[in-house]
């Protein structure tokens, strides 16, 4: 316990005695018995890399200061930790450092655990678990079972990219220009068979599901939106000939604007469509073309954006209404996996097509124009300009060449030839999803095997959940050529659980966001046998979910569908597994280099830079430290090992302690915004906790307060009260509602700098003092835990837990002003000031302002015609 007489703050010293603190009493640890409401705050857990970054950091405070808060308004707060801990990084250094995957991981967790201790966020580390652990991957294996029984998890071909000198199928990260990161070698794409989870099931549940989510970002819930991507259309049928007129299979195309069926000029077909394949059989060309069209990009992004290209199948189809023969041409940007893999091409009104009928000479047909069109150039229809008036969805449109459906406007249109298809039996209407199944397979060694076994006579039958879980061998060698599971005949080696005969095992590794989309709920169930037990209704959905916008789409999608696997399990009750969430901004800094002769960089880490302020804070000026000449001064850039700008949070904390560190990453910006990190703003944190400290050691050497008698106060005195109080409101609402811990910390730092001005050392002084010395470590000690749990000792407390100190209250009396100063204007403009009772009637207020003596001399010989009064602010008399 820090001494009176030790006037010094000790950041180390104070900050050790804290961590011992909480964990000799196990200050964190939480279960289901309280009597208090129940909240659960949860941070994104970090992939263990080796060192924790200030991303890290800045997550980990902003839940950190949320769950102590929690605590202190009296709630029973659940923090955990744990670790996203397989995945391809460790297979990387594993060849680099010629160590074992696990074993570069486990050290890694080891060391950034207690990175993560010295920081001393409010955890219970009781629940903590690494991912990588049959323990906790057993339950994922058993989920993934169950799925495949009920039908959820199927296997199909699927694309992936594979290296033929390395023997090995990359990730997309892994491919670079084209080619292997490691060997070079020309990237083939192969077709293979892998799992997929049916997330598709589940698309418009995952939709309607947003409406729920009040407390998630709008931006965030768009995104969701958008990579749901729901449509509703029709699916069309056209029937198909062959150039010797013979019929074959309909053709069926899917469409968001059936409003423009009459303006078809040809069908587009994906090159893997059944008909281009067929037609392909005696069209050597149109083979060539399908096998080339193979080895493009298979990402959206690249089919919108490279030339199109196609040719003409040779194939006609009957359009369903005018029953004229059109073209069936195969594009090389319509996709298999979307819709049907078909369009009715409409080359006068949609983009895609009007590019590939310009390529190809084919033919353009306006069947849509503006239904009020403002002059002659909207009347025209241009093809190179439709978008500009149809883009517009505020302008009315109507059909035209369209035959019966002429002066329809697009809804009307819709429903006219909806139900005209579905009474031919010529079409349906439909709702498409561009969301895709979840593919699960990696061919990678580190991560969780996914438990299938193949047998000649019974196909992939799933592990039986007595032999779960299926291990992964840890101690293995691993040069980067192929999987060591892959390689090992002994470990594929295994009998059938239903036949008994010879069988093999899936040596394909699920993708770690496996692991990420349900750990939040393996948390609330620490030792439970399934994966989550009834503890988990207790503390689900979480309450406040914190982590980066990265992840905003795919990792929240996930962790959504997976809620709903575990709710149909009956596993959970509710709908969704997070009520709010916080994305937090990105952690910047500047960054410096010199150029080299080949144009290359090297880049300077901030901590080996001089830097030379102006006067606003921007820098003009840098010198390497090692040889004093000047670097290039790059700009503020997200930390990052490219750029070389990252910060150590290990040397900071080394240097100013974990308190300081917190505090500047919670002063610098809004959590949602970037925080720039900067020294100069670090050294300004930790002179004002030194001060705050001085300030507290000060005061407690002059003896303990005496009580505070509210009724006895001088009116400084009361305004000091005055200040606290209105200090106390301001950041509870800093910390509950907004979210603004930055401005949180500005109003303690405003009150200390009124509180320093404050000399009265007589008792009640000394009172009013203790009552506001108090207030600021217990406002504080959500960002600043350390200092103030040695803060409030000094203050003459015993040691004790502070989350467990109720959080200042305002106390509404001591808001109360007692005089007012009000301005007096006549017609608008300033001439004295008044001091009125807070209670004063308006009669009063009238008089004392006419009587003020410089507002009584422009009053001289003018007729008050009426007195306007802002309460609290200003008299306004108007004269003439
Ligand atoms: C005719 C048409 C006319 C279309 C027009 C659009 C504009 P979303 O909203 O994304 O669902 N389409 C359908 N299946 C496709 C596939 N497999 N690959 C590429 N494009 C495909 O888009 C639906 C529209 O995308 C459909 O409506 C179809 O083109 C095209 F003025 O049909 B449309
Ligand atoms: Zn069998």
């Amino acid at each position: 316990m820090p001494s009176v007489e030790n006037t010094a703050y000790d950041p180390q010293q104070v900050e050790t005695a804290a961590q011992q603190y909480w964990d000799a009493t196990r200050a964190f640890e939480v279960d289901e018995t309280s009597d208090k409401p129940k909240y659960y705050c949860l941070s994104m857990l970090p992939y263990p890399s080796g060192a924790l970054h200030m991303g890290h950091v800045r997550n980990y405070t902003i839940g950190d200061v949320i769950s102590r808060y929690k605590r202190m308004t009296g709630h029973n707060v659940l923090q955990p930790m744990g670790w996203d801990a397989f995945g391809l990084p460790a297979e990387n250094a594993a060849i680099k450092n010629n160590t074992a995957p696990a074993k570069w991981t486990y050290a890694n967790i080891d060391h950034m655990r207690s990175q993560l201790k010295s920081l001393g966020y409010a955890i219970d580390w009781s629940r903590e678990f690494a991912t990588c652990t049959p323990e906790y991957y057993v339950h994922e294996q058993r989920m993934f079972t169950r799925l495949m029984r009920k039908g959820l998890a199927y296997r199909r071909n699927a694309v992936v990219n594979w290296d033929p000198v390395d023997q090995t199928v990359l990730a997309n990260e892994q491919v670079i220009d084209g080619r292997g990161w490691r060997s070079g070698a020309l990237v083939e794409k192969r077709e293979i068979p892998q799992w997929f989870l049916r997330i598709t099931d589940y698309a418009q549940e995952l939709l309607d599901g947003l409406d729920e989510l009040d407390g998630w970002p709008d931006s965030v819930k768009t995104m969701q939106r958008n990579w749901i991507g729901r449509s509703e259309g029709l699916e069309i049928q056209f029937d198909v000939r062959d150039a010797d007129g013979a019929a074959l299979d309909p053709l069926r195309v899917f469409t968001t604007r059936p409003d423009t069926v009459m303006g078809v000029s040809f069908v587009s077909i994906a090159g893997e469509h059944p008909l281009a394949q067929h037609a392909a059989k005696n069209n050597p060309a149109l083979a060539e073309l399908l096998a080339e069209l193979k080895q493009g990009g298979v990402s959206e992004a690249e089919l919108e954006t490279q030339e199109k290209r196609g040719m003409d199948t040779g194939l006609k189809a009957i359009h369903p209404i005018s029953g004229e023969q059109v073209p069936i041409w195969v594009a090389n940007f319509v996709l298999m996996g979307y819709g049907t893999g078909a369009v009715m091409a409409v080359p006068g009104h949609d983009q895609r097509d009007f590019e590939f009928a310009t390529k190809y000479g084919l033919p353009k047909k306006q069947v849509i124009a503006l239904k009020h069109p403002k002059n002659d150039d909207e009347r025209t229809y241009d093809p190179d300009r439709w978008q500009d008036w149809y883009g517009d969805k505020s302008r009315e449109i109507e059909l035209v060449n369209s035959a019966e459906f002429d002066g329809l406007d697009f809804q009307g249109a819709f429903e006219a030839l909806a139900e005209r298809f579905e009474r031919k039996a010529q079409g349906q209407r439909r709702v498409n999803y561009r969301l895709r199944d979840w593919g699960v397979s990696r061919q990678r060694y580190w991560g969780c095997p996914i438990p299938v076994i193949y047998c000649g006579q019974c196909g992939a039958v799933p592990v039986p959940e007595e032999q779960l879980p299926v291990l992964l061998p840890e101690d293995v060698q691993f040069t980067g050529t192929g999987s060591p599971i892959k390689a090992d005949p002994e470990w594929r080696k295994c009998a059938c659980p239903e036949c008994g005969a010879d069988a093999e095992r899936e040596t394909d590794t699920f993708d770690t966001f496996m692991e990420s989309s349900w750990y939040y709920a393996r948390y609330t169930s620490p030792g439970a046998r399934e994966a989550v037990d009834k503890r988990g209704n207790y503390w689900l959905p979480v309450d406040q979910y914190i982590g980066g916008i990265e992840h905003a789409i795919l990792h929240l999608m996930y962790f959504r569908f997976f809620h709903k696997l575990l709710r149909d399990a009956r596993m959970v009750d509710s709908n969704e597994p997070a009520k709010n969430l916080l994305c937090q901004g990105m952690v910047i800094a500047e960054t410096f280099y010199r150029q080299n002769a080949d144009g290359s960089k090297d880049w300077f880490n901030p901590a080996d830079v001089d830097v030379v302020r102006d006067e606003r804070g921007r820098i003009t000026g840098a010198t390497l430290r090692g040889d004093g000449q000047p670097v290039v001064i790059g700009g503020t850039e997200k930390m990052s090992k490219s750029k070389n700008n990252g910060v150590d949070p290990q040397a900071m904390v080394a240097k100013y302690g974990a308190d300081t560190v917190r505090l500047f990453s919670m002063f610098a910006a809004p959590p949602e915004q970037s925080l720039e990190w900067n020294e100069a703003g670090v050294d300004g944190m930790a002179r004002f906790l030194r001060r705050l400290w001085a300030m507290v050691q000060k005061h407690a050497a002059e003896g303990s307060a005496p009580v505070l008698d509210v009724a006895a106060l001088s009116a400084e005195q009361k305004a000091i009260r005055r200040k606290t109080h209105e200090t106390i409101g301001k950041v509870g609402d800093d910390y509950g509602r907004r979210h603004a811990f930055n401005t949180a910390i500005a109003a303690v730092m405003e009150l200390l700098n009124v509180l320093a001005k404050f000399d009265d050392a007589g008792a009640q002084g000394r009172a009013v003092r203790q009552e506001a010395l108090q207030a600021a470590v217990l406002l504080l000690n959500p960002i600043t835990p350390h200092a103030c749990h040695a803060m409030w000792q000094l203050l003459g407390h015993g040691e004790t837990l502070l989350e467990d100190q109720p959080f200042p209250q305002v106390d509404a009396s001591a808001l109360v002003r007692d005089a007012l100063t009000l301005a007096v204007q006549v017609n608008g403009k300033l001439r004295g000031t008044i001091e009125v009772a807070a209670d004063a009637a308006r009669e009063q207020i009238e008089a004392l302002a006419q009587a003020e003596p410089n507002t009584a001399k422009f009053l001289e010989g003018l007729a008050i015609r009426k007195v306007i009064i802002v309460p609290g602010k200003i008299v306004n008399i108007v004269a003439g």
